[in-house]
């Protein structure tokens, strides 16, 4: 009755961006991620019969009611299925900044999917999985698999999944830097929502946004590294116009995240291929090739202190601990 795992979080290339079904989290659009070794939550889950509820440790920190309820229900979804009634401890550990738009969620509920299959003796393949842990959080659901992944949206439960398209193994990583580590204001869940009911550019984002990723796709496949990173670029900030649209509107730019994007832009005039993309909050992930990440850091380390930048390289599948 004990299970324990790790899953790496995951930043979109091609960005998920509204629901078609809020209780299901299905998906307006599917999306494309590359999945980050630097980023990741260990979550240890143990079945106790003589508890009277369930329990949550996030970083040591004994959460909320709450929270412990949100997390009960995602329990809730294992529990049926193994036809069990037991409450649970959940010691869960953040390798992330939390909410910082890093998707802590995503590594969160993929971390926390694992474990309960292995608690639970369910053995639950890893596509399943994937479904479940969308059930938590929309991009949990690709966190279940390393390197680059797409999640089809589909139009129900047992359509909506990842599944891994490379292992990119092949020169990329990501530079993320951290222009802001508090929580933001606006959540994933609510920004999306609100651009879906009030923004006319949403329209824009749907009609498009497929074209991106099979675009992405063949970068992919081509290893095409210039292709993907302009793509990359392209489709966030398409993503956060749709946000300019709201009402009321909403902007998850910040001063240095924009200084952030114009070294970007100077250093691929200089040469250096380099190409930006954001979530919901403030900071800024570069996708480049590890090779050039040296020169890259180098010249942000003239305006950010170094633990605000941070590389990372390409983060494998959940791992069972
Ligand atoms: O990761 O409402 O998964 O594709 O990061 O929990 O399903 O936190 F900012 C854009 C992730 C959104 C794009 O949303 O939302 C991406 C985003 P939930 P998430």
């Amino acid at each position: 009755m004990r299970g324990k795992a790790r899953a790496y979080t995951n930043i979109a290339l091609i960005k998920y961006w509204g629901k078609k079904d809020d209780d299901l989290i299905l998906p307006m659009n599917s999306s494309l991620s590359l999945t980050l070794d630097a980023f990741y939550t260990e979550t240890e889950v143990i079945f106790d019969e003589g508890l009277k509820q369930d329990c949550f440790y996030l970083n040591e920190v004994l959460q909320s009611e709450k929270e412990t309820l949100k997390l009960g229900a995602f329990i809730n979804h294992f529990r049926k299925q193994a036809n069990c009634s037991t409450h649970a401890v959940v010691k869960s550990q953040n390798y992330v900044p939390t909410a910082a738009g890093l998707a802590s969620s995503a590594s969160g509920f993929a971390a926390l999917a694992g474990a309960l299959n292995q608690a639970l003796g369910l053995n639950l393949d890893k596509k399943e999985l994937s479904k479940i842990a969308r059930l938590g959080s929309g991009s949990a659901t690709r966190s279940i698999y390393g390197g680059f992944v797409e999640w089809k949206a589909g139009n129900c439960h047992d359509t909506s999944y990842a599944h891994p398209m490379d292992d990119a193994s092949w020169d990329v990583g990501m530079i993320v830097v951290i222009v802001n580590q508090k929580q933001k204001n606006i959540s994933s869940r609510e920004g999306m929502k609100r651009t879906v009911a009030t923004s006319p550019f949403y329209r824009g984002w749907l009609d498009t946004v497929e074209e991106d990723l099979k675009q992405a796709k063949v970068a992919i496949q081509r290893k095409d590294f210039e292709q993907l990173g302009k793509i990359t670029e392209s489709n966030a900030l398409k993503m956060h116009a749709t946000m300019l649209g709201a009402n009321p509107p909403f902007c998850y730019f910040e001063a240095d995240s924009i200084k952030v994007m114009q070294v970007v832009e100077e250093l691929r005039c200089e040469g250096v291929p380099c190409y930006f993309t954001m979530d919901a909050g403030p900071n800024v992930k570069i996708l480049c090739r590890n090779s050039q990440a040296p020169i890259i850091m180098n010249r942000l380390k003239q305006m950010f202190k170094p633990e605000q930048i941070i590389l990372s390289g390409v983060g494998p599948d959940l791992e069972y601990h």
